[in-house]
């Protein structure tokens, strides 16, 4: 166990550390939800607001509660939690908005709010666990869960009803901003399959570009037709799933994806029990997700787990920090997992800890399209070093989760709270005060030897 004497910060830095991250939460604080950045990303989205909740939970729970029953209040007929909200307020600065989404096609779509026409990885249930435990207030979080268990029991039956056509336990994406790590290099492969020249792509705006950040640190244009070609699919479709399935170029079981729902399973399990609520479907789910992955989108040769192209019917054997994402669950064996370390300790995803290496970065950084500062394509990002950390401790490797657990905190003390960094320089980049970089550090924060917020001259 690490001591407060091996922590290179003292307790005030890290008290001021907290302090500045619950002021960019307050900061970007919406009301029912919290925005993820104060300009880039003006609406409430579905995975932010996971992480947002985990973070929030440790200070407020009656508002950690609220942001995720403001996104499940979105929640469609058919259970899809959706991967935007809009927030009517503030339209006209993001690109696409409801207008072109046209969502409403679909007879699930609820009638309350306006939403996008996809999902994100279901982080909540990790989130209304994480939320249960700091509860100090039981009689309103009994109150609360007994309202929310069903709704997130609701999202996960989806998952294995609409996008799992196999019954493999591996849930599908139909879009890379699905995946949540939008132009991540492993999408490159499905994604050219789509020949611009011969789809007609609908015309539109980009928004992203106008928030002063440089364009490289973005998808690039080609991207974004291929992303609007996609919803074009959906439109036409009127939403309807089974007829998605059979006409959308783009069908990938992720790593990434099936391994925060088999977590995030878990995490219902325990809400479930506490509720006293039958569990046996929920821990069938986590089960056959949990084989899914181990059986299906693990490569002996590269020693890796890869996500399946479900049109293509093959691994992309693409290395990215979602190939060892399966570690946050129940599903390698004992053998996969050895491997998963050892890769993890090579040069492409950064073993040195040295002062200009930091942690793990979203791509191989040996591999041809590593890029230190666009998006996906290399950064490290908070979120999936947060649920590395997770999983390498649930696997026993406490010395590398303390070396990523104090890479997260570093990183953020030098650079702020952005939404991405440089993993040579350690560099902050993308939009500024990004909430979720925020909410995670408060909790990796909560993880050392001593709790800030056990500390009463703190609060
Ligand atoms: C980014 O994605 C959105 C589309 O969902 C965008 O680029 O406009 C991703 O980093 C995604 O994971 C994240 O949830 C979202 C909001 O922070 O931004």
């Amino acid at each position: 166990m690490n001591t407060q004497a091996e922590l290179p910060w003292d307790r005030q830095e890290i008290r001021d550390s907290y302090q500045e991250a619950v002021s960019v939460l307050k900061g970007n604080d919406f009301g029912p939800f919290t925005k993820p950045a104060p300009d880039l990303y003006p609406h409430q989205w579905n995975w932010d607001s996971g992480f947002i909740a985990v973070g929030i939970s440790h200070y407020d729970q009656i508002r950690a509660q609220r942001e995720l029953s403001s996104l499940f209040d979105a929640q469609w007929d058919n259970g899809m939690v959706p991967q935007i909200v809009f927030n009517m307020d503030e339209l006209g600065d993001y690109f696409p908005e409801p207008d072109f989404w046209q969502a409403d096609r679909s007879n699930e779509y609820p009638d309350h709010v306006e939403t996008s026409g996809i999902t994100m990885p279901p982080v909540h249930g990790i989130a209304v666990e994480k939320i249960m435990e700091n509860a100090s207030d039981k009689a309103q979080l009994d109150r609360w869960l007994d309202q929310i268990f069903p709704k997130l029991v609701q999202s996960h039956a989806f998952f294995y009803r609409e996008r799992d056509p196999h019954n493999e336990g591996l849930t599908y994406i139909r879009h890379p901003w699905e995946s949540g790590i939008d132009n991540s290099p492993a999408w490159d492969p499905p994604l050219k399959e789509i020949d611009l020249d011969s789809v007609t792509i609908p015309s539109y705006e980009r928004k992203d570009l106008d928030h002063d950040i440089p364009p490289d640190q973005r998808p690039g244009h080609e991207d974004y037709d291929r992303y609007v070609h996609l919803i074009d699919i959906y439109r036409k479709h009127n939403y309807d799933e089974s007829a998605i399935y059979d006409d959308c170029p783009f069908l990938i079981q992720d790593p990434l994806f099936n391994s925060i729902l088999s977590r995030s399973t878990e995490g219902l399990i325990s809400v479930g029990k506490y509720l006293g609520r039958e569990t046996t479907q929920l821990e069938d789910w986590r089960d056959r997700t949990c084989r899914g992955i181990r059986e299906k989108l693990w490569s002996e040769e590269h020693g890796l787990f890869f996500p399946y192209d479900l049109r293509r019917q093959k691994l992309i054997e693409v290395p990215t920090a979602m190939s060892f994402l399966p570690l946050l669950s129940r599903s390698p064996s004992a053998e996969q997992t050895r491997e998963l370390y050892d890769k993890l300790e090579t040069c492409s995803f950064c073993p040195m800890h040295e002062d200009s290496c930091f942690s793990i970065p979203n791509y191989d950084m040996e591999g041809e399209e590593f890029d230190p500062d666009n998006y996906w394509r290399g950064p490290v990002w908070i979120n999936i070093n947060w649920l590395l950390m997770k999983g390498l401790k649930r696997h026993g490797y406490q010395e590398k989760f303390r070396s990523v657990r104090a890479d997260i905190i570093e990183l953020i003390r030098r650079w702020g709270f952005r939404e991405y960094f440089d993993p040579l320089s350690g560099k902050g980049y993308g939009t500024d005060r990004f909430s979720w970089t925020a909410a995670l550090l408060i909790d990796t924060i909560e993880s050392l030897p001593f709790r800030v917020s056990d500390d009463k001259s703190f609060r």
